[in-house]
């Protein structure tokens, strides 16, 4: 039977956990670019008494609003594809990216921002989204939204590299300040 979408997106949340964050809460191990077997994932999530199936994590990868996870091609391996705090490398080519991307904050963090630039935090990365829409999106998250656009292409030119998620966020190790236009 098709479960809810509410359902859904619950054990959505619940992956981007287990593969993003805490593999070991359901007793799995990555492989070193990420990867779940998908087998060892589903009795994983059923032994917390979670109830996913195949067809569930199929839903929930192909109607994903972000496209946050990624299956191999025989579907026998599923990975976050980005967002990560444990240690795993998802072997992203450095790419240029566009003449300007967009990162989301909260006003809260505006202060600590203009002294320090964007730092990565918890993740392996500063994330950083290709239109203001998105951005916006990821600001709410925290509370008043506010957009801070980045010179990217300059910033690359002047040496640092750029990563391309498979679902479009970018990423960098940090932004300086001289780089981030304030509104
Ligand atoms: C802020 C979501 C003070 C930064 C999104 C952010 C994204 C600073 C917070 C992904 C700072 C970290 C990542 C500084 C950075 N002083 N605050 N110097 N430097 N910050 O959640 O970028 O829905 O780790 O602005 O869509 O918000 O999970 O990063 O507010 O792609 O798939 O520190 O998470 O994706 O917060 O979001 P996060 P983020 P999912």
């Amino acid at each position: 039977m098709t479960k809810s979408s509410k359902k859904l997106h619950q054990l959505s949340k619940y992956l981007s956990f287990v593969l993003r964050h805490r593999p070991d809460d359901i007793d799995i191990k990555l492989s070193t670019d990420g990867w779940a077997d998908v087998e060892e994932l589903i009795a994983g999530v059923n032994a917390k008494g979670k109830d996913m199936t195949m067809d569930d994590l199929c839903l929930i990868v192909a109607q994903d609003q972000k496209q946050r996870y990624s299956f191999n091609q025989d579907k026998t391996r599923i990975r976050a594809n980005q967002g990560h705090s444990i240690d795993i490398d998802l072997k992203l080519e450095p790419v240029k990216p566009p003449e300007y991307l967009y990162h989301g904050t909260a006003e809260k963090n505006i202060e600590s921002i203009r002294q320090l630039g964007l730092q990565k935090r918890q993740r392996h990365h500063v994330h950083l989204s290709e239109n203001e829409k998105t951005a916006k999106q990821v600001g709410s998250r925290y509370g008043k939204p506010v957009i801070l656009i980045i010179s990217a292409e300059v910033m690359f030119e002047a040496g640092h590299e750029f990563y391309c998620s498979d679902n479009h966020v970018w990423l960098t190790d940090v932004v300086p300040v001289q780089f981030i236009q304030f509104p």
